[in-house]
């Protein structure tokens, strides 16, 4: 994606999960949005974006951070959000381990609490490994924790997996994780 599908992209993941005021758009309870009063409302707010640009960037998202209705008239964000949405996913059964990266300053935080949801509305896992290191090198210097998801999951927590393969679950207790070395 270049530069500047890049730049509208995360306008778009600001208006999908955290504020969707700054378009003047208002998601529904399942986090859509028309994509016309989307396009309208990106116009307005100075960040244009045409039809086939969107398309581009649902197309490309490196995480499929975006999905169109069937029908392809409504948009919304896979995860990640900040708003109250309900985004409807079934409850699934994960692989007996995870992966979740993060940065080695917070390890001693996580030690004490176990992984938290923070801002967003959970805590985002990864089957692959390298997932995670990506999204740990986010944060600094990067720690990749595993976490006991099938134990978690026998002892009753559920876990939900977004279309983009995201595995997503409240909190995760210092227990059923593994502390890198
Ligand atoms: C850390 C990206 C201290 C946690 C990615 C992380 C992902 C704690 C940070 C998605 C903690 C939150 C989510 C505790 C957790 N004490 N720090 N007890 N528990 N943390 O960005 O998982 O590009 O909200 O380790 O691909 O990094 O947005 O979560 O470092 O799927 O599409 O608090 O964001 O997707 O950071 O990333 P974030 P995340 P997008």
């Amino acid at each position: 994606m270049n530069d500047n599908l890049t730049r509208k992209s995360k306008f778009l993941s600001l208006v999908l999960r955290h504020q969707p005021d700054k378009a003047g758009v208002v998601l529904d309870d399942a986090g859509w949005v028309a994509v016309e009063e989307l396009l309208a409302g990106c116009g307005r707010a100075g960040h244009a974006i045409t039809p086939d640009q969107l398309r581009e960037i649902v197309r490309t998202s490196d995480k499929q951070r975006f999905a169109l209705s069937d029908d392809g008239r409504r948009i919304r964000a896979n995860q990640g959000h900040s708003v109250d949405v309900d985004l409807g996913y079934e409850p699934a059964t994960p692989p007996e381990v995870l992966y979740h990266g993060t940065a080695d300053r917070f390890l001693d935080s996580i030690r004490a609490q176990g992984l938290v949801k923070g801002k967003r509305h959970h805590v985002h896992l990864s089957e692959r490994l390298e997932t995670a290191e990506a999204v740990g090198r986010r944060h600094g210097r990067l720690a990749v924790l595993r976490v006991r998801s099938g134990d978690m999951h026998r002892a009753g927590v559920p876990f939900y997996k977004t279309p983009n393969g995201v595995w997503l679950t409240d909190s995760v207790p210092t227990d059923y994780l593994i502390f890198p070395n």
